[in-house]
């Protein structure tokens, strides 16, 4: 965590330790964190998961939103979520995969066919396992719901159409072999770092482009530094997936759960409607802004891929299967 993080979230906890209970009984303050901005859709859906739970408790909760990553990478934030010191925290499953790694199997390489087929996972049995599965690992994460992230594509500074065209250039990618593994199958260098620091990465190109969707792409400035190509290889399709701390989850009664649960099911929905106006808000922006929508061919980059996913794909062979089913 930088210095500066670390005042910001020092200062937080401060703050809170000297809140006042607002009724009789003692006031739980649950800290969620989320790299994205305020106004974001997955900030807004667990800020009102938030509302509710407060409302459905008479106060007794009350969560306070640290949007913007001042809690840290995500990477930090779930070790802090691990041990109790961050509530909730929503992240991508890119990140969950090195803690989880059963979650991997979401992570590969066109393992969904669009995103249509993940909702339609997610939404349905295997999306329950794998969150069930979550929760039940030593990971001391209690998994509350998914959430969309759409599409990530490649951007990068200079045009980018085949795998051939990748060569010698770097990369950013999530923290987690698995992504690294996929950007060197696909022709580039991938080099991991925290979504925070990608933005002045690019700006003094320690990398040459990164991998997104178009609001992060958008909402996180990556546009104003030098990229102009937005090649559409849709190589990964990840959900989102936000959690609970063990520690908090625990001290609550079997009513508050089902609560949480309740709500996290609708902030889940509630996301994904404002998740579609998002991503065509922000393409129209970003095109705006002159960043090149290119239609790539995506089989050269599918059968690049495919080592990957023989690689990392081996050990979940038949409920790859079974996502493969899913209509
Ligand atoms: C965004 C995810 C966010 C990740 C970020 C990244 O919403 O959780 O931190 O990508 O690339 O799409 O690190």
């Amino acid at each position: 965590m930088t210095f500066r993080r670390q005042l910001v979230a020092a200062a937080a906890l401060a703050a809170f330790s000297f809140a006042a209970p607002m009724t009789a009984q003692a006031q739980t303050v649950l800290k969620a964190s989320d790299v994205h901005p305020v106004g974001y859709p997955n900030v807004v859906a667990v800020e009102n998961l938030g509302k509710k739970l407060e409302a459905a408790t008479k106060g007794k909760f009350k969560l306070q939103m640290f949007a913007g990553g001042v809690l840290g990478s995500e990477k930090e934030v779930v070790e802090q979520t691990q041990v109790g010191a961050i509530q909730i925290a929503r992240i991508s499953l890119g990140i969950l995969g090195p803690v989880v790694p059963d979650v991997n199997v979401f992570n590969m390489p066109f393992v969904f066919r669009d995103e249509a087929h993940m909702r339609a996972v997610i939404d349905g049995p295997i999306g329950k396992e794998l969150m069930d599965k979550i929760s039940a690992s030593p990971a001391r994460l209690v998994a509350l719901g998914w959430m969309d992230s759409g599409s990530r594509s490649l951007y990068t500074k200079k045009e980018v159409k085949t795998p051939a065209d990748l060569k010698g250039l770097k990369i950013r990618v999530m923290g987690n072999p698995l992504f690294v593994d996929t950007m060197n199958a696909m022709g580039g260098n991938g080099i991991t770092m925290g979504h925070n620091d990608t933005f002045s990465a690019l700006q003094t190109n320690v990398v040459d482009g990164a991998e997104n969707n178009p609001p992060t792409l958008f909402t996180a400035n990556h546009y104003t530094t030098g990229v102009k190509y937005y090649a559409q290889t849709t190589h990964l399709i990840i959900p989102e997936i936000f959690v609970m701390s063990k520690v908090t989850w625990d001290k609550m009664s079997k009513d508050e759960q089902a609560l949480v649960m309740k709500f996290s099911r609708e902030a889940q929905m509630e996301q994904r409607a404002l998740w579609d106006k998002s991503v065509a808000e922000y393409s129209t922006k970003l095109k705006a802004a002159g960043i090149q929508f290119v239609n790539v061919d995506k089989k050269p980059f599918y059968d690049a891929t495919a080592p990957v996913r023989a690689k990392h794909g081996a050990q979940y062979a038949e409920l790859i299967k079974r996502i493969e089913a899913v209509k």
